[in-house]
């Protein structure tokens, strides 16, 4: 039975990874902050919370994380665990370099020193292109320019991933994934912010949506295709980096569109507003991916497009509202 280490399992793309290699079969450990206190609702919604064995530590305990890995002696790592809200970085940079960039290397250095005969994955991201470029189909060899401490923190953990496999000759890979997202995403995304607020105003516990930038376009897909790819990546016989997108840009009026018209209304703009604390200091304004290389190395597509994607989470928020 093949062994993995996530961390981040209590997010949504590490619930759905647990998921998937429950699946196939994999024995899951997963590295929770605290087993009393932390938040198990999307492995409790996939029903998988039993099933992971669940391990109490933090990205930023070095000794902890060594320590863990001579335990386990995973044959897989996933490294999901960070500071993922980029509006946050701004007001907390240290704390997510702390974990995004410091937590990634200690865990590196975990995975050198501990268990180098595993496979190790990065969750590098689209945020690390800064939506500077004047051509949009963003790859592997594109140029990076973070525009947030968030970014600028994964891209140093992007690097160090690089640098082991270059420097140790260590299995360790970076899926750069285009946003993704799902019924399992966190509230504080516009994807789930504009879902959850139309079911509220759908069944009236709400009169509108408070929105930053609405003319910002994103490479949105669906995290249960996305954690496919990253398993993908650890099967094969050379670490290498890939790009994991849709390659189809949206915009968030598209959005509002699609999620708008699955509760009967057509005209938003009475059910928008438009509030300064939701815009960013330095906005990347528009992100599309060129998923060529994993499709041609992984034969990885995604299957759920973005109007699916849409439809399925303004039904799963009515869903929970209604109960
Ligand atoms: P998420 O839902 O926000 O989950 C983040 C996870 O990190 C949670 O389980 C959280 O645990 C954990 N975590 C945070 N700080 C930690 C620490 N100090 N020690 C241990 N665990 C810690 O994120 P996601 O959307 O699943 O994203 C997964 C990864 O992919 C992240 O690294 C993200 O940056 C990257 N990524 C995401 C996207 C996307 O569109 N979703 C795109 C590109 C890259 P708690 O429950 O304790 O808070
Ligand atoms: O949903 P967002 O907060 O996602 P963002 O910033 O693209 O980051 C997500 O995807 C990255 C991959 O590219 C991940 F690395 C990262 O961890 C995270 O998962 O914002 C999307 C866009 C932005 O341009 C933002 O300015 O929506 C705009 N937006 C407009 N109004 C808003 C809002 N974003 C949020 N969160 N809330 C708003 O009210």
């Amino acid at each position: 039975m093949p062994k993995a280490f996530i961390t981040g399992t209590t997010g949504q793309d590490g619930a759905y990874l647990s998921e998937l290699l429950l699946s196939k079969g994999y024995e899951v450990h997963g590295l929770v902050r605290d087993k009393e206190k932390s938040d198990f609702w999307r492995l409790v919604e996939l029903d998988v919370k039993d099933k992971v064995n669940l391990v109490e530590g933090d990205l930023t305990d070095e000794e902890r994380l060594k320590n863990i890995l001579t335990d386990i002696k995973p044959d897989e790592i996933y490294n999901l665990a960070a500071q993922t809200f980029v509006g946050a970085s701004w007001h907390d940079p240290v704390a997510t370099a702390d974990i995004n960039a410091m937590g990634t290397l200690k865990l590196l250095e975990a995975f050198k020193n501990c268990a180098s005969n595993a496979k190790f994955y990065q969750a590098s991201t689209s945020e690390m292109y800064g939506g500077i470029h004047t051509s949009f189909a963003l790859d592997e060899a594109t140029s990076l320019h973070p525009r947030s401490p968030y970014a600028t923190s994964k891209l140093f953990a992007h690097w160090m991933t690089v640098n082991y496999r270059e420097s140790f000759d260590l299995f360790s890979c970076s899926g750069i994934l285009f946003n993704h997202e799902s019924p399992l995403r966190g509230i504080e995304f516009v994807t789930r912010k504009i879902t959850d607020g139309v079911a509220r105003i759908k069944l009236g516990l709400s009169k509108s949506i408070s929105l930053g930038n609405i003319d910002a376009k994103r490479d949105w897909g669906f995290a249960g295709d996305y954690v496919e790819a990253m398993w993908l990546m650890l099967q094969q016989e050379k670490p290498e980096d890939f790009v994991i997108s849709t390659g189809v840009t949206h915009s968030i009026h598209d959005l509002l569109d699609i999620a708008f018209e699955e509760i009967g209304i057509n005209d938003w703009s009475n059910y928008i507003t438009q509030d300064p604390k939701f815009m960013r200091p330095s906005e990347v304004k528009e992100l599309c991916g060129k998923n060529e290389k994993a499709k041609r190395l992984l034969g990885w597509e995604p299957k759920v497009e973005f109007k699916e994607l849409v439809k399925m989470m303004v039904e799963k928020d009515l869903e929970r509202l209604e109960k």
